[in-house]
């Protein structure tokens, strides 16, 4: 209807019209969420303005200078890259290239796990995207750049209001010469369960196409078998499929028998098998202390012919020399973060690292001074996402004690005071390693770390202890994630769930006693075209398709989110995060060339109907939104 009405219209037609068109012809937009692109946006600035952003509630807003992009000339291309390496030569190309390097390599993880670790996961893409090129033109000599995947999908959808294929396809125009690396959870992709296996294919193939060329795969419970599938998709697409072995325990400590060396290099034998290009050794937490780096990569070395990819997370504070030594026993590439987005449950700094190695014939081949200027961009930027930090401001070695991955740290301590338990922050961390030694020692990392924090603020919150479990645990009704993982739904841990427990947890259930991707319903991936078509409203594009199939309901939150406020994306950072003063000015460029001038007037009282008015002007023009107060 909206169509019939406004698309016949003389004026609509003759393309004469501007926004107060839309004013002046009300009875053309009928419908309520057809509001014009300012209003829509007027009214996500006064929400976030009254209310406060989900999470952060009202602070004060940081407005500070435009953050520092480095000089490069824009007109030319990037140098080429390790992209262009794998578009011409292949993965076997490229894996010799790796192998013939002297130098250490690197990937820059700054996009990805460094402010999923320090920032809950909460960097935009505003503000990647205005990095992308210079990080391009300054960092040619990266083998990659990790910048997708792990929690970015979903956050960016729950909380950003924002598309991740968008994200993909935007930063791959900015950055066309160093390969694009996501974080793959295998039969979880970037979820937090199994999927169908067609569901894995179909994204494999559509990210590989969207412009991903290493996918980083590993199981949260280090089962080869979970893995098998996504290896095989990313291995038809031609692209880089890099296996992971999780870290986890200590192999320097004999009393923690279960991950010993052995474990490990008998993984990566059997990943080699199932067809990797590359090992990586996933230390999500940080617990690879430097002499175990020393003494796993010199034996992988022995063992296996592909190259070697290290990450680790700096909680201890003790990554750089983690890496020093790795380095030493011949690794190929290690994970890094730019100085400003490093360090802590974040990755070492390239910076230190850079100068770390001086002297060691294997010394990175980047450039220092460019290093340092991309890292005042990021000093500045980081300052819009403070109310996200996690508040750790030195090393913390208790990170050996309960084992958290970095990428969880700053996620689970928001989940903990969203529950309440914000004060009894050091009990959840004490009780999630207490909980893994109930589970059995298992392998902590996305989802399995999930159910692991689940469980332990599940525990925390009604003050029960392991004697409770085994006592009471007939009454208790556990968490729906510990009951499916127990259930087999995340697949097998090394040497399987205690017996006891698992009887306990499952109350009869019977376990599952095959992979969960081969017992799930393929998604009819047609059917579910028409019935989203129907849906939206509007054409479904395979992206749309695929993220529904992953996450119907945050997928149409996210669509709702969209028809109430339009797209904010293109919002500045501070004010989306913590809205407008009162006098404020702002300029939104809403399209190439297409800018909104945005001043927020005052703020009216409240109404008995809990509403208030919130006055702007709009380049000039009075606007007013009613939104509810929340408080
Ligand atoms: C993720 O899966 O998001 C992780 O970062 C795991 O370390
Ligand atoms: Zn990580």
């Amino acid at each position: 209807a909206f169509l019939e009405n406004v698309i016949k219209h003389e004026q609509f037609v003759s393309g004469e019209y501007n926004t107060s068109f839309i004013d002046t012809t009300p009875e053309l937009f009928v419908f309520p969420k057809r509001k014009d692109r300012g209003t829509k946006m007027l009214s996500y600035i006064a929400n976030v303005t009254v209310n406060g952003f989900p999470g952060l509630g009202i602070q004060s807003k940081p407005t500070a200078n435009k953050p520092r992009i480095p000089y490069v000339d824009f007109t030319k291309a990037p140098p080429e890259g390790s992209k262009q390496i794998l578009d011409r030569e292949g993965v076997q190309g490229l894996t010799n290239w790796i192998k013939s390097r002297e130098e250490v390599l690197l990937t820059d993880t700054t996009f990805r796990d460094a402010h999923q670790s320090l920032l809950a996961t909460r960097v935009r893409t505003h503000d990647l995207l205005q990095i992308a090129e210079p990080t391009a033109k300054h960092l040619p000599e990266l083998f990659s750049m990790e910048m997708w995947g792990g929690a970015t999908f979903d956050v960016a959808y729950r909380f950003l209001n924002e598309d991740p294929w968008e994200r993909l396809i935007q930063l791959r125009k900015k950055s066309p010469n160093v390969l694009f690396q996501m974080l793959l959870r295998a039969s979880n992709a970037v979820g937090y369960k199994n999927y169908p296996d067609n569901v894995i294919k179909e994204f494999v193939n559509k990210s590989a196409s969207a412009g991903i060329d290493v996918f980083r795969i590993f199981d949260s419970l280090n089962w080869i078998d979970g893995m098998k599938v996504a290896i095989e998709a990313v291995r038809d697409t031609g692209k880089v499929a890099e296996a992971a072995i999780c870290y986890t325990g200590d192999i320097l400590d004999s009393s923690r028998s279960k991950y010993d060396l052995n474990y490990y290099l008998s993984m990566a034998k059997e990943l080699e098998q199932a067809g990797a290009h590359i090992l990586a050794i996933k230390d999500m937490a940080g617990l690879l202390k430097p002499q175990a780096a020393y003494e796993l990569i010199s034996a992988l070395k022995q063992e296996i012919n592909i190259p070697i990819h290290l990450h680790t997370h700096d909680t201890s504070g003790n990554g750089i020399m983690t890496y020093a030594k790795a380095v030493d026993a011949g690794v190929d590439i290690v994970d890094v973060a730019i100085s400003s987005m490093s360090g802590l449950t974040s990755q070492p700094s390239a910076n230190s690292l850079y100068y770390a190695l001086e002297g060691s014939g294997r010394q990175p081949n980047v450039s220092i001074p460019k290093l340092e200027e991309l890292s005042h961009y990021w000093e500045d930027v980081r300052k819009y996402y403070k109310g996200f930090e996690s508040g750790m401001n030195s090393p913390h070695t208790e990170i050996y004690e309960h084992e958290m991955p970095g990428g969880q740290y700053s996620n689970l301590q928001q989940q903990a005071k969203a529950v309440g338990l914000g004060h009894r922050w050091d009990e959840v961390k004490k009780m999630y390693r207490r909980v893994n030694d109930l589970f059995g020692d298992i392998v902590k990392v996305t989802p399995s770390s999930k159910v692991v924090g689940d469980m332990a603020l599940y525990m925390v919150q009604n003050d029960l202890t392991e004697d409770d479990i085994y006592e009471k645990g007939e009454t208790l009704d556990f968490p729906d994630s510990v009951v499916e993982m127990f259930q087999g739904y995340l697949g097998q841990p090394y040497q399987g769930f205690p017996k006891d427990l698992q009887k306990i947890i499952l109350k009869g259930r019977k376990p599952l006693s095959a992979r969960p991707g081969e017992l799930l319903e393929p998604v009819d991936f047609q059917e579910m075209k028409e019935m989203l078509y129907h849906k939206l409203d509007r054409p479904v594009t395979s992206h749309d398709l695929i993220s529904y199939a992953l996450y119907p309901k945050v997928y149409m939150d996210r669509e709702k989110m969209n028809e109430q406020f339009g797209n904010i994306s293109v919002l500045d950072t501070p004010t989306f995060f913590y809205g407008m003063r009162l006098g404020e000015e702002i300029e939104v460029e809403i399209e190439q060339g297409k800018t909104l001038i945005v001043k927020l007037v005052s703020i009216g009282e409240p109404q008995n109907d809990g509403t208030r008015t919130v006055y702007f002007e709009l380049n000039g023009q009075p606007r007013e939104v009613v939104v509810k107060d929340e408080n």
